[in-house]
């Protein structure tokens, strides 16, 4: 298999140099790799630029509301525990409106990779601060500057438990195309933050100012991404030097195995023939 493989025919509608197309390609390599079908994948977003992804590769969808992507996909994963199933996310869509879930989710554990594009920015709605925009950062709607300190995603994952933390970079394709295979494989929640420069609303972090800050960590033999409290030093290091890889690894019991969910067939499997829903069906319609 090739990234032609899961060629979708949308017109894509992002700005000219938009970090998501890094994204998107490191995506469809990370799927080639993986070998498994579209038919097999299940992408899932809510709403924002980011979330316009899934419309973008050839493989199941389901594009549902602004924050609420992960819910549909842990339920898709636990009806259907054959899929791959992969949100894709923008920081306000994931860790704005959807904190809720990320946060109860890694708690959870049902095994999904979320797909964070991390532009700092609400990109869609033209610009206004998300979670993550530094503080004092200056936009039409926060005109004296983000008076709120910026949340830090990597270190909340790593603090809530989850298994698999990681930071990719939008212009690093080969390296995030690895972290999301490996985000793939893990048995568990997989939170993969990535650093994507938005070239019309974030003039601050853009692909200069990322480019000669980060490095790879994984290429250093002495780090061990199993080590929780040396991981929480790292997810913390940001300004000259900027870590990407995996941050975090640790295998774990997944909620699948905790509710024995993996010794039932899966509920897509389960006949339905003789559920009579004609007194739901009188109420509803
Ligand atoms: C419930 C609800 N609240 C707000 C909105 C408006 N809205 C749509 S996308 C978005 C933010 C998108 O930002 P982000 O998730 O960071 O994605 P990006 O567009 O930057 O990729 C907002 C506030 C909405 N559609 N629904």
């Amino acid at each position: 298999m090739d990234s032609n493989d899961f060629k979708s025919n949308d017109e894509i509608t992002w700005c000219p140099g938009c970090g998501d197309f890094g994204i998107l390609n490191s995506l469809k390599k990370a799927l080639a790799a993986l070998g498994r079908p579209p038919k097999d994948i299940l992408l899932v977003s809510g709403i924002g630029q980011a979330a316009k992804l899934p419309h973008y590769i050839k493989a199941n969808c389901f594009n549902g509301l602004h924050g609420r992507a992960i819910p549909p996909a842990v339920a898709a994963k636990i009806a259907n525990r054959d899929l791959t199933v992969i949100v894709t996310t923008g920081d306000g869509d994931c860790y704005g409106e959807g904190g809720n879930h990320i946060m109860h989710n890694i708690r959870r554990n049902v095994d999904i990779t979320v797909i964070v594009h991390n532009n700092q920015v609400y990109g869609l709605t033209k610009g206004q601060a998300s979670p993550t925009t530094d503080l004092g950062f200056l936009t039409k709607v926060q005109v004296h500057g983000v008076v709120m300190e910026p949340l830090h995603p990597l270190e909340m994952a790593i603090a809530l438990g989850c298994g698999f933390v990681a930071r990719g970079y939008s212009a690093d394709s080969e390296h995030l195309s690895w972290l999301i295979q490996e985000g793939v494989k893990h048995r568990g929640f997989a939170l993969i933050d990535v650093l994507q420069p938005c070239v019309t609303y974030n003039k601050k972090n853009t692909y200069e100012w990322y480019t000669k800050r980060v490095y790879k960590l994984n290429d250093d033999a002495s780090y061990d991404p199993g080590d929780k409290y040396a991981a929480y030093r790292k997810a913390a290091e940001w300004g000259d030097k900027i870590p990407l890889g995996i941050i975090y690894r640790a295998e774990k019991e997944t909620y699948e195995d905790r509710r024995g969910i993996n010794k039932i067939p899966p509920l897509i499997e389960e006949d339905i023939k003789d559920i009579d829903i004609s007194a739901a069906l009188k109420e509803f319609i």
